[in-house]
């Protein structure tokens, strides 16, 4: 039985609770440009068309709640901690925050997190309370520069060395529902292979990184993930 095990979250495992994933058909790169909406080029480019995109996915968030999915992984938090003497090191790349809304206590957001604004000319992080703009002001620094708090593409993960250290003392990687093809996140199971530790992916296809799992199982993360887990 393992004691340390590190999981990694991407945007299948919110799906069925109603958030879109990103490649999958009809998912949000479906219908936005990467360019325009995830990156610091296109923020610089056009603020408003970024905040209307988050302004709408935290709406989205608004309406929905965590699935079986993010409650089992609350179970086995608890079960590692209490019954094993170890620990679950939660690392996932979504921004929403239906980790938390499950229970999972600690939750390594490497993408960010789409309740939280950053300033630009302090770096000082608010919580959001409401939708945000070009116009809003940052209360620490007096600068009207607040962004989303969220990694794009080009832009430094966070958490890394926290994330270095988990996998270090790991003895069970799990992947859940992400198509393995954004670093560095996508090279955690080959780090994990590195250290010899164990490797399962659960999701609902075979992702870009198949052939470097020990085991995986396919199917809907609300299903496979509370049938792994058990
Ligand atoms: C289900 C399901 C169900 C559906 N049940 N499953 C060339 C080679 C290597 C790297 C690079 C390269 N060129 C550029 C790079 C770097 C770049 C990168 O990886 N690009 C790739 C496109 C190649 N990466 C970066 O720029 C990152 N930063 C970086 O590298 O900094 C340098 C550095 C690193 C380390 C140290 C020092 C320096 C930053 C990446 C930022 C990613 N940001 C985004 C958007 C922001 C967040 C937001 O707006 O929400 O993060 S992109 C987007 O993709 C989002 C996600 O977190 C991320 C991953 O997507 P995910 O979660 O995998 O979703 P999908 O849609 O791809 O997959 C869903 C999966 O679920 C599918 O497999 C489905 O089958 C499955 N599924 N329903 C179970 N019901």
């Amino acid at each position: 039985m393992p004691r340390h095990v590190v999981v990694l979250t991407g945007a299948g495992i919110s799906a069925e609770s109603g958030l879109g994933t990103f490649r999958d058909a009809g998912g949000l790169w479906a219908n936005h440009r990467i360019e325009d909406v995830a990156t610091p080029e296109g923020f610089i480019k056009n603020p408003q068309l970024v905040h209307y995109f988050y302004n709408q996915r935290r709406a989205e968030l608004q309406r929905v709640a965590p699935n079986a999915a993010h409650h089992a992984l609350v179970d086995l938090e608890a079960e590692l901690e209490v019954g094993m003497g170890g620990g679950l090191t939660l690392i996932t790349q979504n921004v929403d925050d239906l980790h938390e809304r499950a229970g999972s206590r600690s939750v390594l957001h490497m993408h960010g997190e789409l309740l939280k604004a950053r300033c630009e000319a302090c770096a000082a992080v608010f919580p959001w309370h409401r939708d945000l703009g070009s116009e809003d002001v940052c209360i620490a620094c007096g600068h009207s520069s607040l962004r989303p708090r969220i990694v794009w593409f080009g832009e430094v993960p966070f958490h890394l060395d926290a994330i270095d250290a988990a996998m270090a003392r790991a003895d069970l990687f799990i992947s859940i529902g992400t198509s393995g093809s954004v670093y560095p996140a996508a090279g955690l199971v080959r780090l994990a292979r590195t250290l010899g530790v164990r490797t399962v992916e659960l999701n609902l296809e075979p992702s870009e990184n198949h052939d470097f799992f020990d085991e995986s199982h396919q199917g809907p993360a609300a299903t496979i993930v509370p049938a792994f887990i058990a």
